[in-house]
């Protein structure tokens, strides 16, 4: 059993009360302006920016800091064409047979069918694997723990990334996703859990008039038990 080693916590940095409410107001303001858009411009995004973006994704925490995530970008034009004929594939089933009707119902408000497009125009197409087993060096199979939850937050902090860097993002989740491991000659312990495509939103792009849930909704604040 490996020993822990600990180091000082050195990288941590305190603000005042006034600097972290000026910070988190400018970041909570940033991050609503976020919309998840459909409509891609084809123009290049540096690659630079999109390494650095996965680079803060893999700063999530992870199970056991197991890191079980992998990221395959995709530019290339005949793989994005690719995986544009196979999720259109799956979707055509899903949108007209799969599909519960109350499902089809729940995705009404977005204006969603089964064409595609986006995973071609757009620059950059990332698929985002969670690893259910590492392995060794020796080739020794090592089981992960809490996959989905930490792939997840890496997936969350990477649309944050894109959209701070000024992109926008679409969290494509194509069903079943299994063509990415083919396509992109993944290894059967990586399972695909969502396609994310990143770029610049087309000229006069237009984002469903949806809204999100005030706080009241999506929280409680348990102040004080009892008197
Ligand atoms: N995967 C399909 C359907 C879809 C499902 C959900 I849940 C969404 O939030 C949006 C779409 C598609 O991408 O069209």
């Amino acid at each position: 059993m490996a020993e822990p080693v600990f180091l000082p916590l050195t990288s941590y940095r305190e603000y005042s009360p006034e600097e972290m409410k000026d910070r988190i107001k400018q970041f909570r303001d940033d991050m609503l302006r976020r919309r998840t858009v459909r409509q891609f411009s084809s123009r290049p995004v540096p690659r630079e920016v999109i390494e650095d973006c996965l680079r803060i994704a893999g700063t999530a925490p992870s199970g056991a800091n197991q890191q079980p995530w992998h990221f395959v970008v995709v530019s290339d034009p005949k793989m994005k064409h690719q995986i544009r004929e196979a999720a259109e594939k799956e979707e055509y089933v899903f949108y007209h047979r799969r599909a519960p009707k109350e499902w089809l119902e729940a995705l009404a408000p977005l204006g969603t069918d089964e064409h595609k497009g986006y995973l071609e125009k757009a620059p950059y197409l990332i698929a985002i694997f969670g690893q259910t087993y590492g392995l060794t060096p020796h080739g020794n199979k090592v089981k992960n723990y809490y996959v989905t939850e930490s792939a997840g937050i890496a997936a969350g902090i990477l649309v944050t990334a894109v959209h701070l860097a000024g992109l926008v993002s679409l969290t494509h989740t194509p069903s079943p996703m299994g063509f990415l491991n083919k396509l992109l000659d993944r290894p059967t312990q990586e399972k695909a859990f969502l396609l994310l495509v990143v770029g610049y939103p087309g000229e006069g792009a237009c984002v469903p008039d949806i809204s999100r849930k005030p706080l009241e909704e999506i929280a409680t604040f348990v102040d004080q038990i009892g008197t």
